[in-house]
């Protein structure tokens, strides 16, 4: 008996020392994966199945289809997938079934539908029939979204999600309860100034049934941290656990800069019961986040955002991950007036700037710091090229642009400090053109391209003003 005993714990012991360290000790999400929910051109089938297979292998298990821009999802989705979609997303959900990946199939039916009288009637009619065809081709699992439209019906859209929970409860006793994200889907947007919780998400949260999964991206749409307590608010204005749909590495807002950081500051205490993370239109870009994103969700009081990142990029790239790496942490922040995702770009560089700053041009140290920021430029320079020569198409397709900018910055960088250090007497007027023509040509890519623009590229603008 003891030796039977020893037996179990030795194999469980050593089948979760076959996971990856952070699974052990800590309760996963339950339902934790990607949703194809960005604005712009959708994943293709194949990205889409590469992707499930990405999912599988890193420990998520579900998935939403929910392009924006699939105009049979959203502006019209009335009309019923032709037969060729159909059997897309049929292969799609075999594929899913094959990777023990939940396959959800949503619907954005809120920029038209009618609610009441007979067009009311009609339309839940022409929804349940949009999901019953999809049902037929073997999905089980359904979403239906109302984020980004005018209308706020909340006891509409709760009674309309109740209907359909209903009928396709009562048809199909395999389908799984729906998903939904209302119309307020931030913490912000659900309460009024004063605090009260607003008319719509009062009554959308009070006639929705309990079963029904809401889903929401946190404090605003695209602000990249979620406390454990704004998470509990949320919950309580709900009556129930949220689920959260995160907005990162999502860049549709600001498509120029790629979101190649780690996920971060999410909840670690608060259970959450599902998690979805809505990616960027480049499959492959996507990866480093969701990779850490899977970390996360599989063991979040555990995860290391920073770890989870060099692993992500080490497995990811292989020989080339060091160069990525230099590429990568500097194309990590995304912000506009609304948004402020992912950590700041290049914080090494950043800190050699801050220090040489400090020390120059008479301190002790000027010197050696200037060297420093030499090397990290020649570095950059040497990755760059290194990826750009390296990098398989299918990765560099969706970085070309990007890639081109560090090597400009990185070339810039090393020819505006060497002109630091020669001096306004003996600088070269030719290599102070050659800058100038540099920063032009990065200033002309730059609604195509952003890379580093608080580190690098300030950088090059602040010796700019210097010479
Ligand atoms: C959309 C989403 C979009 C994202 C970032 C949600 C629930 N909906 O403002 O489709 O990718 O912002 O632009 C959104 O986030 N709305």
């Amino acid at each position: 008996m003891n030796f039977m005993k020893r037996m179990v714990v030795v194999s469980v012991s050593a089948s979760l020392m076959a996971l990856p360290v952070s699974v052990c000790g800590a309760s996963p999400v339950p339902l934790r994966g990607v949703v194809e929910g960005f604005y712009g051109s959708p994943w293709t089938w194949e990205a889409r199945q590469d992707m499930l297979a990405f999912c599988a292998s890193h420990g998520m298990n579900a998935y939403i289809y929910a392009p924006k821009d699939d105009t049979y999802h959203r502006s019209q989705w009335r009309v019923p997938y032709p037969a060729d979609k159909l059997s897309e997303i049929e292969r799609l959900a075999a594929c899913a079934k094959r990777n023990h990946i939940r396959f959800v199939f949503a619907v954005s039916p809120g920029l038209d539908f009618r609610y009441a009288g007979r067009d009311g009637k009609r339309d839940r009619e022409c929804l349940l029939e949009k999901l019953e065809a999809v049902y037929a081709i073997g999905v089980r699992d359904f979403a239906i979204f109302f984020d980004d439209i005018e209308e706020k019906n909340g006891r509409g859209q709760a009674r309309l999600l109740n209907w359909l929970e209903k009928r396709l409860g009562k048809r199909h006793p395999d389908v799984s309860p729906l998903l939904a994200v209302p119309t307020e889907y931030t913490r912000q947007a659900m309460r009024s100034g004063d605090g009260k919780i607003t008319p719509y998400t009062r009554s959308f949260s009070a006639a929705l049934r309990e079963d029904i999964r809401v889903l929401f991206t946190g404090e605003g749409v695209c602000i990249g941290r979620l406390e454990d307590g704004q998470l509990a608010d949320a919950n309580g204005i709900y009556g129930r656990k949220l689920g959260l749909w995160w907005n990162y590495p999502v860049n549709d807002y600001m498509e120029a800069k790629l979101a190649l950081g780690p996920v971060d500051h999410l909840p670690t205490r608060e259970e959450i019961p599902a998690i979805f993370f809505n990616p960027m239109q480049y499959p492959e870009m996507s990866k480093i986040a969701l990779a850490t994103a899977a970390q996360y969700a599989n063991a979040p009081r555990q995860y290391d955002p920073q770890r989870a990142w060099e692993q992500a990029v080490e497995e990811e790239y292989g020989s080339l991950a060091p160069d990525m790496k230099i590429f990568a942490a500097h194309s990590q922040h995304l912000e506009n007036s609304w948004a402020n995702m992912g950590k700041a770009d290049g914080e090494e560089f950043r800190a050699h700037v801050d220090a040489f700053w400090k020390s120059w041009p008479d301190g002790p140290k000027a010197r050696e710091n200037w060297q420093i920021l030499r090397n990290d430029a020649a570095r950059m320079s040497r990755a760059a090229d290194k990826l750009l020569e390296g990098l398989p198409d299918k990765k560099l397709d969706e970085c070309r642009p990007q890639l081109m900018q560090m090597q400009r910055m990185a070339q810039a960088a090393g020819i505006a400090l060497d002109l630091l250090k020669a001096g306004k007497g003996e600088m070269d007027s030719l290599s102070l053109a050659e800058l100038k023509k540099q920063r032009e040509e990065i200033r002309s890519q730059e609604k195509r391209a952003a890379w580093s623009e608080q580190a690098v590229l300030r950088f090059i603008d602040e010796i700019l003003q210097t010479i």
